[in-house]
């Protein structure tokens, strides 16, 4: 296969409602999509950064950026997906662009050989369970209503964002109201290691996990706080590569792992991920970052695979989007379909995905 060259799109998308988080609020969801020309098929990717560098350091016009000036220009040579990574690696960081670059060279690889991705990945069902991410509100009142909205949806696990200030009021309120439902709490990174007791006072809400309390770059820390707290830890922020992992499991700083494909570089580093950890013992579920069809089509086939032991935040495409820039993902009895095509299986509405961008440019190879 050979790489004629990657459009770059970046496109604005609004949000069904504004998603609040301790590192902001969301109205509106800007990404970069890539499409990846080759002389035996085409590829679509997605890069999951945000508009601001406040979830990690990557954002999307530095993405854009570094796909344009470096990341593409580099795959003169490259034949297949599993020499993208290789190619890359002189450039340090920019996670995210390096998988959506990737992703997008494996989109073509995958419908030239007319292989779903699921398959490649060494899927293990037909459909995944779906959780759903709840971001901050202004009232308790509104928190439950939306949480009511969700199960009613049949969502089968719930996440509260939480924040200092915002923590063990909605937990309480939320098991109060709904009982024995699956819950788990995602920090972001907000809390310092000295509200270790703050944060041993979830213990009593019995649930399934606390994602990523600390900072990014605190494994010891998280390793510190499993001894203090028996909720377990599970890290996403921090677990930036398999090394990462590696070093989290050893340090004893989780019991969970969040995979997200953007975040560790790509799907074949994320399969990396889950081999070690299914290897450890350590369950792992599939994140989100608020994709399009495009990156929702991808994580669905990774979260078939068997290590993929908890819903993941593979929600359906309404969670988020009124209209998606690809046939909507939508819940079946608390499920979502793995798609069977050939590579994602999916592929952008060309009216819908021009409705929504704001910039395109093409990049040769
Ligand atoms: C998490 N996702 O697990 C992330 C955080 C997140 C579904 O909770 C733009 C870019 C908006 C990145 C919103 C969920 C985002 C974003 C939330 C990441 O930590
Ligand atoms: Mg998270």
């Amino acid at each position: 296969m050979k790489i004629t060259g990657v459009e770059l799109r970046t496109v604005r998308m609004p949000l069904v409602a504004p998603f609040r988080t301790s590192f902001g609020t969301e109205t509106v969801r800007e990404a970069v999509l890539l499409r990846a020309v080759t002389d035996e098929a085409e590829g679509w990717g997605e890069c999951c950064a945000g508009t601001a560098p406040r979830y990690s350091s990557e954002y999307t016009h530095a993405a854009a950026d570094v796909l344009a000036r470096f990341l593409v220009p580099a795959l003169a040579g490259v034949g297949s997906a599993h020499a993208v990574g290789p190619a890359l690696a002189a450039f340090k960081g920019h996670r995210t662009a390096k998988a959506a670059l990737e992703m997008a060279v494996l989109d073509a690889e995958l419908r030239a050989w007319e292989q779903p991705l699921s398959q490649v990945l060494g899927a293990a069902r037909t459909t995944v369970p779906c959780g759903v991410s709840v971001g901050i509100t202004d009232t308790l009142p509104e928190l439950l209503d939306v949480v009511a909205g969700y199960l009613a949806d049949g969502y089968r696990r719930i996440k509260l964002k939480i924040e200092p200030g915002w923590d063990l009021e909605p937990v309480e309120a939320v098991r109060e109201r709904f009982g024995d439902i699956p819950l788990q709490v995602d920090a972001n990174a907000s809390y310092r290691l000295d509200q270790a007791g703050l944060l041993a006072r979830l213990d009593a809400f019995d649930l399934t996990m606390l994602e990523q309390p600390l900072a990014e770059d605190d494994l010891l820390g998280h390793a510190e706080l499993a001894g203090r707290i028996r909720t377990p830890i599970c890290l996403d922020e921090s677990i930036v590569d398999a090394r990462a992992a590696a070093a989290a499991i050893a340090l004893k700083a989780c019991r969970i792992v969040n995979i997200k494909p953007g975040r560790v570089g790509g799907y074949l580093e994320a399969k990396r991920i889950h081999d070690l950890c299914v290897a450890h013992d350590i369950p792992v579920w599939c994140g989100g970052m608020l994709e399009t069809g495009l990156g929702r089509a991808a994580n669905v086939a990774l979260a078939a695979l068997p290590g993929f032991r908890f819903p993941g935040d593979t929600s359906a495409s309404d969670r988020y989007y009124s209209t998606d820039i690809t046939e909507p993902f939508r819940m079946e009895d608390g499920h979502l379909r793995v798609p069977t095509s050939p590579g994602l299986g999916v592929t952008p509405v060309p009216e819908l995905l021009d409705a929504v961008t704001v910039r395109t440019e093409w990049i040769p190879v």
